[in-house]
């Protein structure tokens, strides 16, 4: 297939810019691209099958949403409220509300009900051009709920034409009535382990907080997720800084999310493990929050950074891609060129992959096709979706 007339952004100088080439034709074999040429050195009898003509638009490597929490039960709109009427997000958690009121809620939905609904979630961001979603576990918290998240969320990349990777969060929250390390020794791990024999889980995360686990508890968790050769990632310095992230670090993390909180030591430790930091600033506006993660260190110690919605029912209610590229240039200050990086190649990376992500021969045929001129159009509008075709696989599918 052939792709012509098309402004390319290939996204494929590190993050530093967009790696522009006006006037190209991407030829597509198979699922993957095999060649970025000037429409000019065509011949003009190349492609005549299957070949889409972009008519100038702009093609970018299709989006990837590297922090989602998309399989739920239940919603939190009366916590908004009480938000709204001064409680903190913490009051909430603390009052039994929060995390824990989710997890009532998805151990309570059947199995096909979550996916019809993660479904729907998933299918507002593949509008958006995604073609990566990355999926958590973390509001079952039992053995059981935590592997049904997990099946609902490959589930998903069988449905769909996207392609789903999981990250088990048994360490999101301390369930009712039991003690914090007894949950982590006698049901997370069990269950990490449990999961991973069923081929459930691609990445480990934890959530490091006052109202969560501290190091000492993630690093159980990251001890268990090494041996059994999965790479790990931390919610970590989102509301305070308990040294999650130097921990996440020593353990190579491929990620480290929300980062609010975190110091420029903290953004030195991430530089050496090659950890990409996934700001989230849906949860940043949907909390008040006032912190602002250390963009300028990470930009100083050269720490790629990713955006995601983190779409969760509590803090992140928010099932827009284009819409936290948005808000991560006007709250956090990174430029257009940085946020569309944050949402392809640095979330790729932040997933572990390297197939996908930048416009490069070799690389997935994972594109999207943009009604726009230029790419900063992608973070500059609100609420508008100038997505014309996504590319999945080589395939046209919207
Ligand atoms: N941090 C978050 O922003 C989400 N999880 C986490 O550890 C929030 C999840 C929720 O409020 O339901
Ligand atoms: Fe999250």
């Amino acid at each position: 297939m052939l792709i012509r007339n098309v402004t390319v952004a290939t996204m494929g100088e590190g993050g530093t810019g967009y790696g522009l080439r006006p006037d190209c034709a991407v030829l597509i074999e198979g699922d993957r691209i095999a060649q970025v040429t000037p429409e000019a050195k065509l011949a003009p009898t190349t492609g005549t099958d299957g070949e889409i003509n972009g008519e100038g638009r702009l093609l970018t490597p299709g989006l990837i949403d590297c922090h989602t929490h998309i399989v739920h039960g239940g919603n939190r709109a009366r916590e908004f409220e009480m938000r709204l009427e001064g409680a903190s997000y913490e009051e909430v958690a603390r009052a039994g509300g929060g995390i824990v009121s989710t997890v009532t809620a998805t151990r309570d939905t059947p199995e096909t009900t979550l996916l019809a609904q993660a479904l729907t979630r998933a299918d507002a961001l593949i509008a958006e051009g995604a073609t990566t979603i990355e999926v958590k576990s973390g509001y079952g918290l039992d053995i059981d709920t935590e592997l049904k998240m997990l099946r609902v969320a490959r589930a998903i990349g069988q449905e769909r034409p996207v392609r789903v990777l999981t990250s088990f969060l048994g360490a999101h929250a301390v369930p009712k009535g039991v003690e914090a390390d007894a949950y982590i020794d006698d049901v997370c791990i069990p269950a990490l382990k449990a999961a991973h024999a069923e081929g459930l889980v691609d990445a480990v995360d934890g959530f490091c907080e006052g109202i969560a686990f501290t190091p000492a508890q993630i690093g159980r968790v990251f001890e268990a997720a090494q041996a059994l050769g999965l790479p790990v990632k931390l919610h970590s310095d989102q509301l305070s800084n308990l040294g999650g992230t130097p921990l996440a670090a020593q353990y190579g993390a491929l990620s480290v999310d929300h980062v609010e909180y975190s110091s420029e030591g903290d953004a030195r430790a991430m530089a050496q493990a090659g950890s990409v930091a996934v700001l989230l600033p849906g949860a940043f506006y949907t909390l008040h929050e006032t912190q602002k993660p250390p963009v300028a260190a990470f930009r100083q110690h050269g720490v790629p950074m990713a955006v995601a919605t983190d779409w969760n029912p509590g803090s992140s209610p928010m099932g827009s891609i284009l819409l936290a590229m948005n808000m991560a240039c006007t709250f956090f200050g990174l430029t257009p060129a940085e946020a569309l990086a944050g949402t392809t190649c640095h979330a790729a990376r932040a997933l572990g992959l390297q197939d996908t992500g930048v416009i490069a021969p070799g690389m997935r045929a994972d594109l999207a096709l943009w009604d726009v001129e230029a790419p900063a159009e992608l973070s500059y509008r609100i609420g508008v979706n100038p997505l014309h075709t996504r590319i999945f696989g080589g395939q046209p599918c919207q």
